[in-house]
This record gives structure tokens, sequence and C-alpha cells, in this order.
């Protein structure tokens, strides 16, 4: 029986850089989730019947918010909702989804790479028709509904089997239990090259693949080990656990600490991968050698007509603006187009959408293409098998060749995590001030050249997304940027990126925040971090 049950609004319902994320006592509280699946239907039209895809990545929660999505589905007419097996889908793998199947949309229970557990976050994000994050027109609609909302609908109904394979029903709804793996793989199939890369892995070829008991531990299993036989135990902590671990399942030096210690170690096996909580991060590493997510960008672009899903060409390729200028070189060389969006991946869609990009990252170990509208993990590390398995180099050479062709954009991120919100706002107004009255000063060696809060003008929809973080730009291609998380669920976390280039010719092998040092003193003295925050040090670096 479908009920309607009365409500009152939350008022902390507006979604942010990727969906609502918020603690889990928050989630727990009675109607909050509910509240805000009805107000997402709320805010859309013309659902009666379509299909919905529906899954998660298997934290704390997961499987009671599967149930309540469900009842509620149905309750507002859904025909059918595609639903990983017990809850499971990776980020990449519901947007591969809703573009097979062409379902209305999807739901993804997550809150990416933040810790789970019950102490831990949750989350929930919209994917529209085409696969990718709700954009902006969207998500603004369904905080509107969540402010106005006096009741939602639900289904009686006892919970379904989510563990079993197979079709059941729920009111006139029909919920397909599917595998999560079977068809990210088959679409993988499309783009990489697997014979090549098995016969990689054939000659001794070896890599660790750290899922960090977050979602891509059964794709990785598969992918890895089962099609490319990589060798058992290429994939460690591939069981997803609802507090994976205990850590923070962040693929980066800091939170994949593991990995990297490993991989910088005598016994390091030739390459390494990680991805987090909803598998659409990745970090890649070589023996003795960390590449930055936005060297990683440029270094696939550069070589991406290995591939067989890239044979043809990128038409261009696109990075958020705190990512390094990496890519931007490369496409100037081989003729492409670059943009340089907002963070946060819904603004690639129209890009991809408009076939004016091919392939995009964010600095934040986010890369992806156009083969479906989200980042994707098990993808980049794909991506980068297949280029070796042509090229037959270490990715520490590959590396370097990349340099002494394009130059290396140094590049570093100093992350303030839960900062007093006053100050940080503060903090970012009086940069945004300084932004007038900087180009043309000197600091050291330093001359700025340009200032501003980033805006950016979508070529496609013309819409306009502003106050986008504060950049200070120097001659030379020198760059500190600033701007405040929005993913973040305790107080302010300030980020700033740090990015310093040097040409081919120039030194290349310096290690990163010596490189940096002037410009990260510099980027604590501008914005006065230690005088507003109290914080004389970062506390995440990557
Ligand atoms: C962070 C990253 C951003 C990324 C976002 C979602 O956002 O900086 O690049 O798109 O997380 O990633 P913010 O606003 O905290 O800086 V994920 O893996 O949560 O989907
Ligand atoms: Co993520």
């Amino acid at each position: 029986m479908i009920r309607t049950v009365a409500t009152k609004p939350f008022p902390d319902q507006r979604p942010g850089t990727s969906g609502l994320r918020k603690q889990v006592p928050v989630f727990q509280q009675p109607g909050y989730l509910e509240n805000f699946i009805q107000s997402i239907f709320d805010s859309l039209e013309g659902f009666q019947g379509q299909t919905l895809v529906l899954g998660g990545d298997g934290r704390f929660f997961n499987r009671e918010a599967i149930q309540i999505v469900v009842k509620i589905a149905a309750a507002n007419g859904f025909g059918r909702i595609v639903v990983g097996q017990g809850g499971i889908l990776s980020t990449p793998a519901v947007s591969a989804l809703i573009r097979a199947r062409h379902t209305f949309g999807g739901i993804i229970l997550s809150a990416s790479h933040n810790p789970g557990g019950p102490h831990g976050d949750f989350g929930v994000k919209y994917n529209i028709g085409g696969g990718g994050p709700a954009p902006e027109n969207v998500t603004e609609a369904i905080f509107a509904k969540s402010k106005a909302i006096s009741a939602y609908k639900i289904s009686d109904a006892p919970d379904i089997d989510i563990d079993r394979l197979g079709t059941v029903k729920v009111e006139s709804m029909d919920i397909e239990v599917v595998d999560p793996v079977a068809q990210y793989l088959s679409l993988m199939k499309t783009l990489f090259d697997f014979d090549a890369i098995r016969s990689l892995f054939a000659s001794g070829f070896r890599m660790r693949f750290d899922a960090l008991h977050a979602v891509t531990g059964p794709y990785a299993h598969a992918i890895f080990e089962g099609e490319l036989k990589s060798g058992a135990g290429t994939v460690v902590n591939g069981t997803p656990l609802p507090d994976f671990g205990g850590h923070h399942p962040d693929p980066n030096p800091t939170y994949a600490k593991d990995l990297y210690d490993f991989m910088m170690s005598a016994s390091a096996p030739d390459f390494g991968g990680a991805s987090d909580g909803d598998g659409d991060r990745n970090m890649i590493l070589g023996r003795g050698v960390y590449v930055t997510p936005s060297d990683s960008l440029a270094i696939l672009a550069a070589n991406a007509t290995l591939a067989p899903g890239y044979a043809k060409g990128l038409a261009g390729v696109a990075r958020s603006m705190p990512t390094s200028a990496a890519s931007d070189r490369v496409a100037a060389k081989i003729g492409i187009r670059s943009y340089e969006t907002p963070t946060g991946w819904k603004f690639f869609g129209n890009l991809l959408d408009a076939g004016l990009a091919t392939l995009c990252g964010e600095e934040s170990f986010g890369t992806g293409s156009n083969h479906i509208r989200e980042k994707d993990g098990v993808w980049a590390v794909l991506f980068w098998l297949n280029i070796l398995a042509h090229r037959r180099i270490s990715v520490k050479e590959l590396v370097t060749e990349h340099w002494r062709t394009y130059g290396r954009n140094y590049y570093t991120r100093h992350d303030y995590e839960e900062i007093d919100l006053n100050a940080a706002n503060g903090l970012m107004g009086a940069l945004r001030d300084a932004t007038k009255s900087l180009p043309g000063k000197s600091f050291g060696a330093h001359k700025v050249e340009a200032a501003d809060d980033f805006a950016y003008h979508d070529p496609v929809d013309h819409s306009v997304a502003d106050h986008q973080g504060v950049r200070v730009m120097f001659e030379g291609g020198s760059r500190i940027v600033y701007r405040l998380s929005g993913t973040g669920t305790v107080g302010a976390t300030l980020r700033v990126y740090i990015e310093h280039y040097e040409p081919p010719a120039g030194k290349l092998d310096q290690e990163t925040q010596a490189a940096l040092a002037d410009l990260i003193a510099l980027s604590r003295s501008l914005a006065e971090i230690e005088k507003r925050t109290g914080r004389k040090a970062p506390s995440v670096i990557t």
C-alpha cells in the first residue's frame, strides 16, 4: 500500500559540489532521507513508468537507504529500478548503466572519498538521463522543493532481497537486481586493448591495485585479476566494508599511504593504482614515482591514440580551473581544443555532450572521458595499462619523456580542513578584494600578471558560474589559487593550489614541495592564513 506521510522541511538540504553530503547521524534522523528523495522526485517531470538506476558504495547506511529509495520510487510511480547486487554500484558504473539503458536517471548513495561508518559521512547524488551529475539548475530545484516539502509518498511493502539477481516487484514497479560489474566491463572492452594488456602481464609486468575497502574491489578483482590475468593478490583491500576499514577511502599519498610507500620501496612492482569510496577517483604510481593527477591527464592526452577507443584522436581536453595547465600544453601542441571549467564534474557535461572535449580531468584525482559522464577510477588505470602495454617503458620513463617534451608543471594542493566558517569566508572576501590591486605587484621573483575570482561562461548553454575561486597568476605561468570546498561536512575547508611551470630545458627533477617553496610561503602570507585561521600549516598536502 502507498502511504502519504506528513513531514516538515529540513533547511540544510542544499546539494554541494557532488550531491547532498552529511554525517550519518544527520541522515538517520526520521524523515531526513525520505524528504530529500521525495524532493528529488518533486523537482522532476515525466518519470512515470520510467527507469531509475540505483546503487551505492557499500558504506554504512547504504543497505537501509536502498530500501527507502526503492519504496519512495515505487510510491511515486517509477516503472523500474535497476539496482546493483548488494546495493553496490560505483559512480562510473551508474553513469554507464544510465547511458546504456537510456534510463530516466539514477541515484548514487555515496559520500565519495569521505570516511564512512556510524560516525562517518553519507551522501546522495542524483544523476540525469545523460548519465552525469545533476546540473546546478536541477540541484537548486531540488533544494527549493526540500524547503517547501510537506509530505512524502512511500510504499509499506516489505524490504526486497537485494542480494539475489533477478526481478521482483514493489507495488507496480519492477526491481531488477543486476551484477554491478558486467555492463561496466563490457564498456571497458570497447575502449581498451585487453589483449595487449594481457600480454603485458604475461611478460612479467606486476601491479598492485588498492581498493581501500571501497566500491572498486569487485570491479578490480573481475577486471584485473579475472580478465587481464594480472595475478592473484594484485588487488588489495578488495572487499567493500561499511566503514572502509576505518580509513579515508581517498586515493592520494596521505590516505593511500600503504600503497604509496610500497611503490617507493625496493620491492615495488611496475605499476600501482588506487580508487576512492565510490570508484570515480584514481591515483597512479610507478616504481619509485608518483604521477600527479594533472600530469596524468596530460600524459593520457598525449598518448591517447594508443587506446582503441581514442584511436581517431581527441576533440579536446577539459580541466578544472585549479588543475595544472599541463594538459593545455599537450592540447596546444597536438592542435586540439582545451577548456578550463569550475571545480566539479558537472561542468564537463555540456562539453562532452557537444563533442567539444573527449578527455576531462581534475587535480583532485579525477580523470575521465566521453565514455560516461562521471570521472572513472578503474578506467584511468586501464588507460595507463593500455599505454604501457604498447610503449613497454616504465612509468618513470614515460613521465620523464613527457616533461622533456612539454615541460613540467610543478604542482601541489594544500588543504586547511575544518577551519572556522566565518574565518574562511573573511579570508576569501579579503582575497577577492585584493584581486583588483594585485596585478603589477612583485613578490620576490614573482610578478603578478593578473588576478580574479574565476567565472565560467559555458560555451554550450551560455550559463555563467561565478565566484569559483580566486586566481593569482604570475608571469611565466606560476599560479596560486584559493577556493573553499563544497564537499566538506564540518566547518570549512580552504584549498590552496600552487603551481610553477618549468620549461623542457629547465630543472625537471626537483622535489615538488622544495621546487614550490617560495610560492608556498607566498600563498600563506598573501591570504594571511595563520592570522585568520590560526593554522601554521595545512592538514593535508597532495
Ligand atoms: C572535491 C574536489 C573536486 C571534486 C569533488 C567531488 O570538491 O576538489 O575536484 O569534483 O570533490 O569529487 P571540493 O568542493 O571539496 O573541493 V568526488 O570523488 O566526491 O565525486
Ligand atoms: Co568519488
